[in-house]
């Protein structure tokens, strides 16, 4: 399976391409959707949110709700480019002035110098997170293949602008949903939506770390036999590409680095009802680069948006004269919806391994050869 994503934050809009999807799962605009929405609601959000209303058109590999195993092809359409008709024309002469100020942290600098171009805009246009609509939908496909197969993955909000979370032993999925921050600590909630009212009203943004879980994975997704296998190094190219990410860990991750062996190696039992089981989860699922059948749980530290209200110093382009980097219109932190992000990337990686190990063109060819498999490991 691959997938490829076109489209800029203030163009036409974005397109998603989904190749090696089996034919017969059905799937459903309303379901993508569902998840477009998801990704836009939370605390932090700037006035880019209120105008789009994201949702998907299927252009391509959907046939009366099922697909056809052709590539699958889905358009959002971006309400906004309405306003930026002619300065992101696709022919014609520049309009306005270019961008010229690189804000540090954004692509602007490194993006101008290695296209060889003078108006920043072409870069940070495709920079911008708006992009992860595309992979979302894309996503909630891969999510809905899963779902066959028993897989279900969420996430939470575990730290924001320097507030964490409270440990929960249990997670409740609905009060996660429901909270403007996606977070499941009541307490830690409040404090975060004060910290996002302070850095609006400072000028300033916010990061934090995501967690997410897919729970029912079948043991054996990922190898250990080749590095492009195995699944944690899957995992850390997908999530490490979502923008603003730049720490990944899996399972206890860091904190293990810190601890002697024995604290840490989730011992194995037998039961004869469910076979082999663990009573701790420190690996986060993935031993030796393949799955263990314990929930796969990562973490991601998403740094804090890099369009300041207050810009830091810079240097004008055009005239390589110290300046203040360009304000733009933005977010003040977008950590709620890099969860849901995160959860489809997770979904993408993980259907991409599932269709290497049970790999078949329609959908009853998978799950025969998904059933085969579990007859084989299971008591
Ligand atoms: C973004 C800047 C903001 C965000 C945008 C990502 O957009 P605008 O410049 O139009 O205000 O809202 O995110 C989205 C549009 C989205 O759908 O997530 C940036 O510079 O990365």
């Amino acid at each position: 399976m691959r997938y490829l994503t076109a489209g800029e934050s203030h163009g036409p809009g974005l397109v998603g391409i989904l190749e090696g999807m089996p034919a017969g799962l059905r799937v459903s605009a309303a379901a993508v959707n569902r998840e477009l929405c998801r990704r836009q609601s939370g605390s932090g959000r700037g006035g880019r949110m209120r105008i789009e209303r994201d949702e998907i058109e299927w252009l391509a590999g959907v046939r009366f709700g099922e697909t056809l195993g052709s590539p699958i092809a889905v358009l959002i359409r971006n309400r906004d480019h309405l306003h930026w008709g002619e300065r992101m024309a696709p022919e014609g002469e520049p309009t306005g002035p270019a961008f010229s100020r690189p804000r540090p942290g954004h692509a602007d600098l490194a993006g101008a110098l290695k296209y060889g171009r003078t108006d920043a805009r072409d870069i940070l246009e495709r920079a911008s997170a708006r992009e992860t609509a595309a992979r979302v939908a894309l996503g909630a496909i891969a999510k809905t293949f899963l779902k066959e197969f028993g897989v279900g993955i969420s996430s939470h909000v575990v730290m924001l602008g320097g507030v964490a979370a409270k440990p929960l032993a249990v997670l409740d999925l609905e009060a996660i949903e429901a909270s403007p921050v996606r977070c499941a600590d009541p307490q830690a909630e409040a404090a975060m939506l004060r910290a996002i009212e302070d850095a609006r009203q400072g000028g300033d943004t916010l990061g934090g770390v995501v967690e997410a879980r897919a729970e029912g994975v079948p043991v054996g997704l990922g190898s250990h036999v080749h590095w492009d296998r195995r699944l944690d190094g899957r995992l850390g190219q997908a999530l490490l590409a979502v923008p603003g990410i730049k720490g990944v860990e899996v399972g206890a991750g860091f904190w293990a680095a810190g601890q002697p062996g024995s604290l840490v190696h989730d011992a194995i039992a037998y039961d004869p009802a469910r076979g082999y089981v663990r009573e701790t989860n420190r690996a986060g699922g993935s031993e030796g680069g393949i799955a263990n059948g314990e929930p796969i749980v990562v973490r991601c530290a998403m740094k804090p948006l890099s369009s300041l209200g207050r810009p830091l110093p810079s240097v004008d382009m055009a005239t390589r004269k110290p300046a203040k980097a360009q304000a733009e219109r933005s977010d003040v932190t977008a950590v709620p919806a890099a969860g849901v992000v995160v959860e489809a990337l997770l979904a993408l990686v993980l259907a991409d391994l599932l269709l290497e190990k049970f790999g078949g063109d329609c959908m009853g060819d998978v799950l025969a050869a998904y059933r085969r498999y579990r007859e084989r490991i299971v008591p």
